[in-house]
């Protein structure tokens, strides 16, 4: 029920990073070369926000999984932005002590009272979206939608949509497929790899996850009929031609891309359900990785 809840209450979290996210100061301000590193889901919330912080002219934003961040002298970073919704994990906080006074830290979680926060310059944490769920939904794109805002955005339309993907049907042909490819381009990339996360996460599902122009170097060979791939966002040329005549499903939709992916996280909560697993509960998963 853990999950649920959460992933319900999404439209209203944002709407309250939405407020702080045009004034967290601790945010690295444009110019900076910025490195963003998480593991699992903050690993591609860091993805999604390097291409968006790039992409809007702020300055160099390079994403990494945080046990293959590499740091060097060679690679001058004014900042590292660690996301990590529970301060606890081991790579993360292996991280925050090695650029330890050399490069400043500020550090995004859910609660303030963590091992991360002793270890960082800076924190902005995000306790109104805090989760108990295993499977991360709302910290996750709360943390986008506050990286959004800080980026300049209005996210008045993303919140609306959100609450729309709230009401929307789940199609039972997404309940019942067989696989799932997600495909994104820019920041959508790292949406793509969080989407197929939670569907193996919640309901142990196969998916895999590409940029979406990749997607036909290759991976299209195995999209078939009772086979569905999701894009986020617009839709390249041709693309949708091309899967639909493989026989798969292929899904796009007209909303905002944050927004599509509180769908997908309804999709995977009906497949577990389906299955007879317990979301809350998903097999060989803890809620934070520590050694
Ligand atoms: C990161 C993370 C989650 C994943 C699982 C284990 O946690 O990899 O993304 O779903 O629950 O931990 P955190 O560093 O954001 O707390």
């Amino acid at each position: 029920a853990y999950m649920e809840q959460e992933l319900r209450s999404q439209p209203e979290t944002w709407r309250a990073a939405a407020k702080i996210g045009a004034e967290a100061g601790a945010l690295p301000s444009a110019g900076a070369r910025v490195a963003v590193v998480g593991c699992g889901t903050s690993w591609f919330m860091a993805q999604a926000y390097a291409a968006l912080r790039e992409g809007s002219g702020q300055g160099v934003t390079d994403a990494f999984a945080a046990s293959e961040a590499f740091l060097g002298e060679k690679r001058k970073y004014d900042a590292v932005v660690a996301i990590t919704r529970s301060g606890t994990t081991t790579e993360i906080l292996r991280l925050l002590e090695a650029v330890k006074g050399r490069i400043p830290t500020v550090t995004v979680l859910g609660d303030q009272d963590t091992p991360a926060t002793a270890l960082s310059d800076d924190t902005v944490a995000l306790s109104f979206a805090d989760e108990k769920s295993v499977v991360q939904t709302r910290f996750a794109t709360t943390a986008l939608a506050l990286f959004r805002a800080h980026l300049g955005e209005d996210l008045t339309t993303a919140v609306r949509e959100a609450e729309e993907a709230l009401t929307v049907p789940v199609e039972q042909e997404w309940v019942d497929a067989e696989q799932f490819s997600f495909l994104g381009t820019g920041w959508t990339y790292g949406l793509a790899n969080e989407a197929a996360l939670k569907m193996r996460e919640a309901s142990q599902s196969w998916t895999e996850s590409y940029p979406a122009m990749e997607y036909r170097h290759g991976p299209i060979a195995i999209a078939a009929p009772g086979r569905v791939t999701w894009l986020f966002g617009e839709a390249p040329e041709g693309l949708e031609r091309e899967v639909t005549g493989t026989g798969a499903r292929f899904v796009c939709h007209a909303r905002d891309p944050l927004a599509d992916l509180v769908l997908v996280q309804r999709v995977a909560l009906e497949r577990a359900r389906a299955r007879g697993l317990d979301p809350d509960n998903p097999r060989s998963l803890s809620r934070s990785v520590m050694l």
